[in-house]
């Protein structure tokens, strides 16, 4: 501090000094220009006579600092900085279009051997029997003639109702109808699925009692139906049933169609 402030006190006496000699060499100059002369006294001070060339005064303090200077230029760009740390990973994006198919891959190696199946049913174990009666002489021609009168019908199916057998288990089936006629002629055609395969036709005898009957073997389908029908008008309807008279249809499965798979053996 003590060397600052030397350094400014030198500063400032030297240009004391340099102000001086420009005084001087004014005061030189100065005699040209001027009209040369007494000067008149007016009693005031000459102030073209200043107090530092009689006398040295002591130097001033230093003044205050002063403003802030307005901020430099930019300076050259610096060196290249270091690498920075990664960012945080970006958001779940939308899941793209399906691709294409891939090629087929490699046939895979043999399975193990399965679990042995169960017992299966023995083919005795495939049922289909019927048995039934007249309870009373025939009204209705051209229909399904109804037997309501039961023999047998464990797996029902012969359905009462509408006087059809439905087969079921597909196969070879036989079927048989013993009929007694009375009063009349007998017209009688055992249909499969609405079409007539069998014709027996039975012409009446005055105080007499006829049979007719009839015998057929035919391969069914699931689904087939089988039942028996008068053909013609009411005369040709004498099928008869009393108590000493009986009329009945019967039929059962003879044996049944081999599984698909062995049958293509
Ligand atoms: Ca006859």
């Amino acid at each position: 501090m003590k060397l600052l402030w030397t350094l400014v006190l030198s500063l400032l006496l030297a240009g004391q000094l340099g102000f001086s000699q420009e005084e001087e060499r004014g005061e030189e100059g100065a005699d040209v220009t001027k009209p040369k002369g007494p000067v008149a006294d007016d009693g005031r001070p000459d102030d073209r006579l200043p107090c530092g060339r009689w006398m040295g005064g002591v130097p001033g303090t230093p003044g205050h600092s002063g403003l802030p200077g307005r901020d430099g230029r930019d300076g050259p760009a610096g060196p290249k900085g270091d690498k920075g740390n990664p960012g945080e990973p970006g958001q779940k994006g939308e899941p793209g279009d399906k691709g294409a198919d891939g090629p087929q891959g490699p046939r895979g190696f043999p399975g193990n051997p399965g679990l042995k199946g169960e017992r299966g049913e023995s083919p005795l174990a495939v049922r289909s029997a019927f048995s039934m009666g007249l309870t009373s002489r025939l009204a209705v021609t051209n229909v399904p003639i109804r037997f309501n009168k039961l023999f047998h019908n464990e797996q029902r199916h012969y359905d009462d109702t509408s006087g059809k057998f439905r087969c079921v288990t597909p196969g070879v089936y036989f079927f048989t109808y013993h009929l007694t006629v009375y009063y009349r002629d007998a017209r009688v055609s055992l249909y499969r699925n609405n079409k007539p395969v069998m014709f027996t036709h039975d012409q009446f005898q005055e105080n007499n009692l006829d049979q007719a009957s009839g015998s057929i073997i035919l391969q069914l389908q699931a689904g087939d139906e089988v039942w028996l029908q008068v053909y013609g008008e009411e005369e040709h309807g004498g099928i008869y049933a009393d108590n000493t008279n009986d009329s009945t249809f019967s039929g059962f499965l003879l044996y049944p169609d081999p599984p698909a798979a062995s049958r293509r053996r």
